[in-house]
């Protein structure tokens, strides 16, 4: 088969928020990139996740100019509630952080607005191109090797950014001996669907139930995505609509509060839960960003957030060593992320605890999750340490 060569600064590998980002804040600075996604435009644009923008992920893509979807229909949080023992706590953002919200709006649409503005100013995203591998980024000649169905293709670049999420080929390149694996896996996943139907409340509700876990969240006025708690191996057959719709009133209403609105289920999956942090971000020229270096549960909503965040430093380093050829914030670019990745592990960890069923028998557990939860209800300390974890730690925290 022929091999192309293409030649470029940094290529990039995936087509998610990370890699997205780092191609559309490299090229304002004007660095060249090239970007390489397994899947299809269409799949990448439909593929429902993450909702919740921290605020510094919000300005973020503000600054960098393609925020202005986002700033008209993304919907803007100032609280959170708690549901337990059929009380409500709300936890309010504004008044316990300086000022602070999140933003709920899809990571799709963030998606779509990166890649409308990279083809609008003539980047280069190749679609159905699955990476095969990644060579030579211990010297200064990195390449990347890709398919795209007809031939097999390579990139050459000064710098590789693995930006392939959490099943991609970057992070099993690096040598085996280089990489140190922290992780935790969870007895339980989430059954999420998305419903046409308008959300029963303004804010999210996170849940805790006797038969478990359980988010109330959405994409728009009209559209409401909820969660369940499921077991890791939960066969979805066996949830039909009205199952589902049975066990989301259950576990998500109390007496006082309005019914969840019912509406025709337009997606439903199974998510499984993981902590996971590979150390450090990086070999030689191969840099690790998002999902591709850590994953968290979604409890906390802080995967995208934390994609986003590496970028940030990534594209920043990036540029500073083309500007003056200076690699002292490329050395430093593992170490920075990892300190607030490593926060965000602890917090999604902790509402992760704190809310789902762990082990049936245990009712020692069930009581102090619920004592826990009563805590927070009472003490503006604990609701401020929420708060200000939920809606973002500072950039260099
Ligand atoms: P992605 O989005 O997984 O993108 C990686 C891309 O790489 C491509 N790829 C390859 N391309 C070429 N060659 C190869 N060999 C390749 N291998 C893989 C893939 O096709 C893909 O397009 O990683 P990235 O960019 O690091 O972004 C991370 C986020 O997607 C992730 O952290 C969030 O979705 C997590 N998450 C949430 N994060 C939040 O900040 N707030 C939330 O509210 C939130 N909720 C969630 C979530 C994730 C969820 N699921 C489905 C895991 C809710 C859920 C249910
Ligand atoms: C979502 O809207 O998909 C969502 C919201 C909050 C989370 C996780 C997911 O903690």
């Amino acid at each position: 088969m022929a091999q192309a060569v293409l030649r470029t600064q940094v290529g990039i590998v995936g087509a998610g928020p990370a890699g997205l980002l780092l191609s559309h804040l490299l090229a304002r600075e004007g660095v060249a990139s090239v970007v390489v996604e397994s899947r299809s435009r269409r799949h990448v644009e439909e593929r429902i996740r993450a909702g919740v923008l921290e605020q510094q992920t919000v300005d973020l893509l503000d600054e960098a100019g393609i925020g202005a979807r986002l700033r008209r229909e993304g919907l803007v949080h100032h609280g959170i509630k708690l549901r337990f023992s059929g009380r409500t706590a709300r936890i309010d953002f504004a008044a316990l952080t300086p000022g602070r919200a999140v933003t709920v709006y899809g990571q799709h649409e963030v998606v779509k607005d990166l890649i409308a503005a990279r083809l609008a100013a003539g980047g280069t995203i190749v679609f159905d191109a699955e990476a095969t591998s990644v060579h030579g980024f211990d010297g200064d000649a990195p390449t990347i090797t890709f398919s795209d169905g007809t031939q097999t293709r390579r990139i050459e670049c000064d710098f590789i950014a693995g930006c392939d999420g959490f099943h991609g080929i970057s992070r099993p390149s690096i040598d085996a001996g280089v990489l140190r694996i922290y992780e935790r896996t969870y007895p339980f996943a989430w059954l999420g669907i998305l419903a046409q139907a308008p959300p029963s409340s303004e804010e999210l509700i996170y849940a805790l139930h006797d038969d478990g876990f359980a988010l109330l969240s959405m994409r728009s006025p009209q559209i409401t995505r909820l969660y369940l708690q499921c077991a890791p191996d939960e066969d979805l057959g066996k949830w039909s609509d009205a199952r589902i719709w049975d066990a989301l009133h259950t576990r998500l209403e109390d007496t006082s509060g309005p019914r969840l609105n019912e509406g025709a289920i337009l997606q439903k999956s199974v998510t499984p839960m993981r902590s996971f942090v590979a150390e450090p971000m990086r070999q030689g020229r191969l840099f690790l960003a998002g999902d591709a270096a850590h994953i968290v549960p979604p409890t906390g909503a802080k995967g995208m957030n934390l994609a986003v965040a590496d970028i940030r430093l990534l594209a920043c380093a990036l540029v500073h060593w083309y500007a003056s050829n200076d690699a002292s914030a490329l050395e430093n670019y593992s170490d920075a992320c990892l300190r607030r990745v490593w926060k965000a592990q602890r917090f999604s960890w902790w509402m992760t605890s704190l809310l789902h069923r762990f082990d049936a028998d245990s009712a020692f557990d069930r009581r102090r999750q619920l004592a826990e939860l009563d805590y927070i209800a009472g003490s503006r300390a604990a609701q401020t340490a929420l708060a200000e974890n939920y809606v973002g730690l500072p950039l260099d925290a």
